[in-house]
């Protein structure tokens, strides 16, 4: 699903999401995704699109990213430890930096920003755009078992859930170094930074509340194969397990 608002001629991504579900699912799936494109703190769509498609491979298996947390006080606290942590990653100063000029600028995309981790260039093809990972989900026994494990953190909901399955796939890839995430929702103000070291690690007071300005970057090694990559965040069929 995704979801935009038109100002004058310019389409705002409002919201979107994707999953893999059996096909006794699709109706319940349809209109839980419905309403959440109808009332979304970004703004009133004007424009849904629903797009549904038979998977006819058999998904690879990817297991969930471990979870922490940590709570620094204050949006400052926040990106210094993001970027004490992603140079421990082999990032350069310059590609976080970089990944913060996009978040920042306030061009919310409704995908992720390719960025090289050493040189931070931009490698996705379209920039407006971004890539958008699909073709996503989880097990039916490893989501009853995930939603045990959120439930005692207190975590226990879809947003959590939709963002660890989406770390997880991405995390995977060889060429993936890290992944940092803002939400563009002005009411949610956890992020995380996420890679198959660091586990899916989430960060309170990544930005103000009231903020619009949000992303996710990947960063990826310097002689990533793009093409072959975009192909793995786009098409390739993932299920997580834990
Ligand atoms: N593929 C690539 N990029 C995406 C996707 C996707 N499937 N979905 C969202 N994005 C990008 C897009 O640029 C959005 O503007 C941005 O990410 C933020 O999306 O407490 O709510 O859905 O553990 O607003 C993470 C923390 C919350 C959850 C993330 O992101 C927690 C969130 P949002
Ligand atoms: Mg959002």
């Amino acid at each position: 699903m995704r979801a935009s608002q038109t100002i004058d001629i310019k389409e705002i991504h409002i919201s979107g999401a994707e999953g893999i579900y059996d096909k006794e699912e699709i109706s319940k799936v349809l209109n839980l995704y419905l309403n959440r494109a109808l009332n979304h703190s970004r703004g009133a769509a004007d424009k849904i699109y629903f797009s549904i498609e038979n998977i006819k491979t058999v998904p690879i298996k990817v297991k969930l990213l471990p979870i922490k947390s940590q709570f620094p006080n204050s949006t400052e606290e926040a990106r210094d430890f993001i970027f004490k942590n992603l140079i421990k990653q082999n990032i350069s100063k310059d590609a976080i930096g970089q990944a913060f000029n996009i978040i920042d600028s306030g061009k919310t995309m409704r995908g992720a920003a390719i960025i090289s981790a050493k040189k931070g260039l931009r490698l996705d093809p379209n920039t407006e755009r971004g890539v958008r990972v699909s073709r996503l989900g989880i097990d039916k026994d490893s989501l009853r078992k995930l939603n045990r494990r959120l439930s005692r953190l207190k975590i226990n909901t879809n947003r959590v859930k939709e963002a660890i399955i989406l770390a997880s796939k991405v995390a995977n890839h060889d060429d993936l170094v890290a992944e940092l995430c803002v939400s563009d929702d002005p009411d949610y103000t956890t992020g995380y930074i996420a890679s198959k070291e660091l586990g899916y690690l989430r960060i309170s007071n990544i930005k103000d509340f009231g903020d619009m300005r949000g992303g996710r970057i990947f960063f990826i090694k310097e002689d990533a194969n793009i093409s072959e990559l975009i192909e793995y965040l786009e098409r390739t069929p993932v299920l997580i397990s834990l």
